[in-house]
């Protein structure tokens, strides 16, 4: 009991408001547009909201799934290339989707750091 308590999903869900930008490749025209949403990392995806998850979810019409971004066989870097901002994690997806992943709190988004690259090595480790 002591155990399932300590195991809880929250060591694996983590949601907090972010900076994030998806990456576009350089010859779409498309305007780099930070902006700043709920990130949610579920256990092997990444979900992105406007709103709370919880408004998000209860807006959404029946029989939809919010869209989340595959981490299974994503990279999961720290970036000072892809801006000129500080603190920016770079997610590459299997597919090839880039995302930026920015907040002006280092540990805030250390954090986010750690989590992702372990829920990419869960995921690969099956
Ligand atoms: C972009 C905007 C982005 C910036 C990007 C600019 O200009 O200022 O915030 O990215 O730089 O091109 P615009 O709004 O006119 O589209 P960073 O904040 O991540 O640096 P970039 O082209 O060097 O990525």
């Amino acid at each position: 009991p002591m155990n399932r308590h300590r195991r809880n999903q929250s060591q694996h869900n983590i949601t907090q408001v972010l900076n994030t930008v998806e990456l576009l490749p350089s010859n779409c025209s498309c305007r780099k547009n930070w902006t700043s949403a709920w990130v949610v990392l579920c256990s092997n995806e990444l979900q992105f909201y406007k709103e709370s998850k919880q408004e998000a979810v209860a807006n959404l019409k029946p029989g939809c799934k919010p869209e989340g971004v595959d981490l299974c066989g994503a990279i999961v870097e720290w970036t000072t290339e892809k801006s000129s901002r500080k603190n920016v994690l770079e997610i590459i997806t299997r597919s090839g989707d880039e995302f930026l992943l920015q907040s002006d709190d280092y540990p805030i988004i250390s954090k986010w750091h750690d989590a992702i690259k372990k829920a990419v090595d869960r995921l690969s480790s099956g």
